[in-house]
């Protein structure tokens, strides 16, 4: 149940009344609930923003050795996670809970989990995250249970515990208030699709290396436009994917009055022309310089 403050802008309520509940289902419950109990998560559990539970998946077998996994069907290596279990432990969570607003299966097949995925989630009231082991899943339990598969890289784990911790932490300081200055959740790397501007802190020289000094000039609409240029710049040189094309077209955002060094507008030029090419815009023939340096 959301309750907006009356004048607050549109947008994102600032407080909630009931926990966001996430029910993590694993045959390591102790590994889950170790990583939750420090820091910020921790203290949101604590002050009844988020109430997360470890569910030991041995807890829904009836068989004397409580197996949770079985041999593939067609052969091959590995075990596959028995259907059954998983089914018994989402619904006995949901008769506890009422029925999950997402059931969330992580696993490399999934689509890739994102920082807009994160903010989608985040508004949501209770979550279940599934955590495959072995080969992974049934796949009819899939069909049949689950709303959202996600992959946190395309590398393979031992486990679905870690990248549901990680889609965990993701959405937890996402929930109002859990963040102390919402603030610092509003404007960051990925809000706005960009990388994060460079962040220094005292002392400004530190073995003889300088805060660059537009940062120590106080004046805040050129900090500002500093701060957005690296971002733009960074995103640039290193994730020109995350820019769409006429955002890397649209890189040569004119040169800002002395913030930056003349190596700067160096690096920004080859730098466009790496990026045109990362975002798939045909080189803009007239400002490269032919190899052949005619
Ligand atoms: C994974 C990933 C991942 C695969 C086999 C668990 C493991 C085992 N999950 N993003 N990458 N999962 O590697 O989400 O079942």
């Amino acid at each position: 149940m959301w309750f907006a403050a009356e004048g607050r802008p549109k947008g994102r309520p600032t407080t909630k009344v009931e926990p966001v509940t996430i029910d993590v289902v694993t045959i390591f419950p102790r590994l889950v609930e170790e990583a939750l109990a420090e820091g910020v998560v921790a203290r949101a559990r604590e002050s009844g923003k988020l109430d997360i539970r470890a569910r030991d998946l041995r807890e829904f077998t009836d068989d004397k050795h409580r197996s949770v996994d079985d041999v593939p069907f067609g052969g091959g290596p590995g075990m596959v996670m028995k259907p059954e279990p998983i089914a018994r432990a989402i619904e006995a969570v949901e008769a506890e809970r009422g029925q999950a607003s997402a059931v969330i299966l992580m696993t490399p097949q999934g689509r890739r989990f994102t920082q807009a995925e994160a903010d989608r989630l985040s508004r949501m009231d209770r979550l279940i995250v599934i955590c495959g082991r072995y080969e992974g899943v049934d796949e009819r339990l899939t069909e049949m249970k689950v709303t959202d598969e996600y992959s946190i890289g395309d590398y393979v784990l031992t486990g679905g515990e870690l990248p549901a911790l990680v889609l965990i932490d993701a959405v937890a300081r996402l929930v109002p208030g859990v963040v102390g200055d919402a603030e610092s959740v509003a404007v960051e790397s990925f809000s706005g699709g960009l990388l994060d501007h460079p962040q220094y802190t005292r002392p400004a020289v530190w073995r003889g290396r300088e805060v660059p000094p537009v940062l120590l000039s106080g004046h805040h609409a050129e900090i500002d436009r500093w701060r957005s240029e690296q971002r733009r710049m960074r995103t640039l040189e290193r994730r020109p994917d995350l820019l769409t094309a006429d955002e890397a077209g649209a890189s040569e955002w004119s040169e800002p009055s002395g913030a930056n060094s003349s190596a700067d507008q160096e690096r920004s030029a080859s730098v466009t022309t790496q990026a045109r090419r990362g975002a798939g815009v045909p080189a803009d023939k007239s400002k490269e310089k032919s190899d052949e340096g005619d």
